[in-house]
């Protein structure tokens, strides 16, 4: 049986032409600064995002916690979505690694009110704690991939400037935001003090992310990312990787858009499932099984046993998400098992 894995867009592997790409990568000690397809890499990726500096980093958890800690001091406060990335699945890193304390919002799909967000900014008084940061998720993973609005991240850029607060993107799916929204990553990186974006995900890369940012912002992460035990010698492979997907697999990323589109559709129309096809704006399906008398569990095991691999979502979801190792025809075969199992 064909296995049609849809846990996640991070489950790729690397093709042929991007393993030739990562064996032919030229490489160097980049502790020392002396990779040479890191440093095309980073300086690639600071024009393309129009900032002064980027690093290559592991992983996209890396490139959050890294940012968090550079723009905080212990003790201070940072403001989450209540639902992002950063407090949901980093194991309370903020408190672990930064010694912050996370202040969280309700979003709106991921989206935060911008006079919300300017009431919870602490006022400079002794006994408080101090507002250091605002962090956001562009797409929004539990969400279900959905973009942040452009015009909602600037309104939230003009509370961070009169605030005096930075303000970090976890762009880990950045890629699918800006092929849905058709505005250039660059857009969404004025807009904000740092961000990290992930290379492992719907560009097919095998590990890597990369934090952008100022140059004196990226020298602090370099510490870090040192002390964190995040600093890599030959990395160039991993570099090759990356850029060989900026090449070829970001473009693309609008085929997956409009599998999740068909997947949302056949899944809607299933007896018990509850879910918004006009939501999926990217590569990414929740839908609610509440209603088909199953436990989620229940749902996940007959589809694995289908050979349809999906993941779990709040209490009564689940979770499919498109990439570039399943095809249309694998993804209509999914479609149809799940149909069969609940006729
Ligand atoms: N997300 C994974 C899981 O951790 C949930 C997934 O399968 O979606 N930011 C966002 C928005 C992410 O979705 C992820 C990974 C990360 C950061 C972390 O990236 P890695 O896994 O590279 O540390």
């Amino acid at each position: 049986m064909n296995t049609i894995d849809l846990r996640s867009d991070t489950v790729t592997r690397p093709s042929p032409a991007m393993l030739h790409a990562m064996m032919s990568a030229a490489v160097g000690d980049d502790v020392f600064g002396e990779d040479p397809t890191v440093n095309a890499l980073q300086s690639r990726i600071a024009s393309m995002f129009a900032k002064e500096a980027a690093l290559f980093v592991p992983s996209g958890t890396m490139g959050n916690e890294l940012c968090i800690k550079a723009h905080t001091q212990p003790g201070d406060e940072i403001i989450v979505e209540e639902d992002s990335h950063i407090i949901v699945y980093e194991t309370g890193g903020p408190s672990f690694l930064a010694g912050v304390q996370m202040h969280a919002l309700r979003g709106t799909r991921g989206v935060l009110d911008a006079g919300e967000v300017k009431r919870a900014v602490r006022p400079d008084v002794y006994y408080l704690p101090r507002t250091a940061l605002i962090c956001i998720e562009n797409t929004h993973g539990r969400s279900a991939g959905s973009v942040y609005p452009l015009d909602k991240m600037k309104a939230l850029r003009e509370v961070t400037r009169e605030a005096g607060v930075k303000l970090h993107l976890d762009g880990a799916r950045l890629w699918n935001a800006s092929v849905a929204s058709g505005n250039p990553v660059s857009d969404y990186a004025r807009l904000v003090d740092s961000l990290s974006v992930c290379f492992s995900k719907g560009l097919g890369a095998p590990i890597g992310s990369i934090v952008i940012g100022d140059g004196e912002f990226i020298e602090k992460v370099r510490k870090y990312r040192k002390i964190f035990g995040g600093g890599m010698r030959q990395v160039g492979i991993l570099a090759a990787a990356a850029l060989y997907a900026l090449d070829h697999n970001i473009e693309r990323l609008s085929e997956d858009h409009r599998k999740a589109k068909y997947f949302a559709g056949e899944l809607s129309g299933i007896s018990g499932f509850r879910i918004d096809k006009n939501e999926v704006q990217t590569n990414m399906v929740i839908a609610d099984i509440g209603g088909t008398g199953k436990t989620q569990s229940e749902v996940l095991d007959l589809m694995r046993s289908k050979g349809v691999l999906l993941t779990s979502e709040r209490l009564t979801s689940i979770r499919a998400v498109m990439h570039l190792d399943v095809s249309m025809e694998d993804v209509e075969e999914a479609a149809r098992q799940i149909k069969q199992l609940f006729r």
